[in-house]
């Protein structure tokens, strides 16, 4: 392996963003790879109160940008003392979500300006993308049907029409960059899986031979 890599997944709520992450994680393990997996808004202690702030359901609505805002915060945290030591130790790191997200969510969903989001994004993580990003694929109401039986946060409480403005920004990008391979995560768990296996190891390979996009 020449370097540590950076590896995310994304997807809207409930498409199998935890259910695969476990498979990432067996396929790194079997492959040699020295990881850390975690998630995003959180990932340290200070990161996952401001999780817990961003997610919880209350009375008065959240301006966009002060949501963003607040996701930057955790990140800033998580990049600064998890992610970029972690990678200059030579450790990969999995996770789930990242600034994707943000494009999707706060942009593409909320309406913010997206230039507003790329600055941000350079301010606070600069030149630490993700070397390979799974988008998992399905639409709003079979992603959201998966879940229709636990409590809802913030997020979840959202319209169909929101999650279809998310879903498009994310396919959106898959479109516009190499290192996001989307996949279709309307099938069976097991089809998924495999999908998730294969996209992988085509990285895994890749990289070995010194071609990841
Ligand atoms: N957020 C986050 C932003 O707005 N901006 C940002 O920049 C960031 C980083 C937290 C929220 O934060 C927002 C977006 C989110 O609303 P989260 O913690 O990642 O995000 O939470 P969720 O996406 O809500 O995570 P979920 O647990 O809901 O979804 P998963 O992990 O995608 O789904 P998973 O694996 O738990 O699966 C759900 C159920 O479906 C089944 C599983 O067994 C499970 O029961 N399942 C399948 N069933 C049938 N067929 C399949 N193919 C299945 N795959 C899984």
């Amino acid at each position: 392996m020449t370097h540590a890599c950076f590896i995310t997944l994304e997807g809207l709520e409930g498409v199998g963003k935890t259910t695969h992450l476990k498979s990432m994680r067996q396929v790194l393990t079997a492959a040699g790879v020295d990881f850390l997996a975690t998630r995003e808004p959180g990932g340290t202690p200070f990161a996952e109160e401001i999780r817990g702030l961003a997610l919880a359901r209350r009375d008065e609505a959240v301006d966009p940008v002060a949501e963003m805002l607040l996701i930057f915060a955790a990140r800033a945290q998580h990049v600064a003392t998890v992610i970029k030591p972690a990678l200059r130790t030579g450790r990969w790191v999995l996770c789930d979500r990242f600034t994707d997200s943000t494009f999707a969510y706060q942009s593409g969903g909320r309406g913010v300006d997206a230039t507003f989001v790329e600055r941000l994004a350079v301010e606070v993580h600069d030149d630490c993308w993700p070397d390979f990003t799974l988008y998992l694929d399905a639409p709003p109401e079979v992603a959201l049907g998966r879940i229709a039986a636990r409590p809802r946060d913030r997020f979840e409480r959202e319209t169909v029409a929101f999650f279809e403005r998310v879903r498009e920004t994310f396919r959106q990008r898959a479109k516009e960059h190499d290192r996001i391979v989307e996949i279709d995560a309307s099938g069976t768990q097991e089809s998924v899986g495999r999908a998730v296996e294969q996209a992988l190891h085509g990285f895994l390979d890749a990289h070995r031979r010194g071609q990841q996009p």
